[in-house]
């Protein structure tokens, strides 16, 4: 195939609740969308998971707007491509912005799942028709609040809670709930608020039967969450230190984390996100889909990852009603009462995307095409 032009987007999409973590909190998305289209006219859609900030990570939509336009871009538009595979190598030269990659990557597999008429998680190779849901909480003003969303969130059926957590909403937040919901599946993100000081705190967290502690140390941290692990019960769970198959490796080589939370973007891509997948199935170590306040280009994306078969637990993808008003695809993702989505069998992502809507919600737009490819080049 022969990726004729990709255009970029910027959407602003509010929130329905304000979404709160250790390093801030967010209340509008600004989403950064790929369209590409091949020779042929087929269409495809990524989504750019980067923030709004360099909060999460150091990517955000204003170094992936940039990378993407001048650099990732040019390097796909006119290129004889095999396989949406192989986008990953035609942009080896650029160091890092994974994030950036993953969208204009995963359009391409959209597109390629188009394009074959086959639903894109079969064509990633996914063995489960839906996947199992929990829900990411973010930190309230008060625990009578936060017990009351999680009350809810169960009552819809999700299967497991995860809540943020930071210095001073921790272990007593924890004890509450534990005590008010003592059987359900129950975590805590701490998206790397802690140093080892902390660990007196995390054995205390220990009495809490967590299904697991999520990146409690440094956003770029292996070693120390490898000493973590050794003195504390409850496994840990990494994600901002997983950005590559060879950093997995060597979490799991150093016993850092029991769990590893993938997310696409994160590591890059669908390709990369299949090897990161493969090296902790090889090694027993339990995978789950984590969550980035994705619209619903982003959402189609991570259910179809999610179908992987070491995605044994329950990822952070929920219903779009959780955070729009209304999606930009159709339908919107919805949730069984059994805490399940079911992964779509029409061609590529699955869902129908809402260009009308897109349109009326883009604050700006860039097309880049082979000419400019040539002229910058
Ligand atoms: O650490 O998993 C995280 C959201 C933004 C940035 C980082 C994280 C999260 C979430 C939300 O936990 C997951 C979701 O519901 O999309
Ligand atoms: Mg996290």
């Amino acid at each position: 195939m022969i990726i004729t032009s990709v255009e970029l987007r910027q959407i602003n999409l509010p929130l329905v609740h304000p979404f709160e973590t250790s390093f801030g909190r967010t209340t509008e998305r600004h989403i950064l969308l790929v369209r590409v289209v091949d020779h042929d006219g087929v269409v495809g859609w990524g989504e750019c998971t980067a923030g709004e900030g360099p909060f999460y990570s150091y990517e955000w939509v204003d170094t992936a707007w940039p990378t993407l336009k001048t650099y990732l871009a040019p390097m796909v538009v006119g290129r004889e491509i095999n396989s949406a595979a192989d986008v990953w190598t035609l942009m080896r030269s650029v160091r890092g912005h994974r994030m950036a990659k993953a969208a204009i990557e995963n359009a391409v597999w959209d597109l390629e799942a188009r394009a074959l008429g086959r639903a894109l998680w079969k064509h990633l190779g996914g063995v489960r028709e839906e996947i199992s849901c929990g829900v990411s909480i973010g930190i309230q003003h008060s625990p009578e609040e936060l017990i009351e969303k999680i009350e809810k969130e169960l009552a819809a059926g999700y299967q497991r809670i995860k809540i943020k957590i930071k210095p001073g909403w921790d272990l007593k937040i924890i004890e509450e709930v534990r005590k008010r919901f003592p059987e359900i599946q129950l975590m805590g993100d701490a998206n790397s608020a802690y140093t080892l000081a902390d660990v007196p705190l995390f054995r205390e967290v220990d009495q809490f039967n967590l299904m697991m502690i999520e990146q409690p140390l440094a956003h770029d941290d292996i070693f120390d969450h490898a000493e973590l692990q050794k003195q504390i019960k409850t496994p840990i769970c990494l994600d901002e230190s997983i950005r590559t198959n060879a950093d997995a490796q060597h979490a799991i080589q150093l016993g850092a984390c029991q769990i590893v939370n993938l997310k696409l973007g994160r590591v890059g891509g669908h390709a990369q996100a299949r090897q990161v997948e493969t090296v902790c199935r090889d090694q027993g170590i339990p995978v789950w889909c984590g969550g980035m306040l994705e619209s619903g280009v982003g959402r189609a994306h991570n259910i179809a990852m999610a179908t992987l078969a070491g995605f044994t637990l329950p990822g952070d993808v929920s219903a779009s009603s959780r955070y729009w008003e209304e999606d930009i695809i159709d339908p919107a993702v919805t949730v069984s009462p059994s805490g399940t989505i079911k992964a779509p069998d029409a061609p590529g992502i699955g869902f129908e995307v809402n260009l009308s809507r897109i349109d009326r919600l883009t604050v700006r737009k860039e097309t880049i095409t082979k000419l400019d490819t040539a002229k910058r080049l």
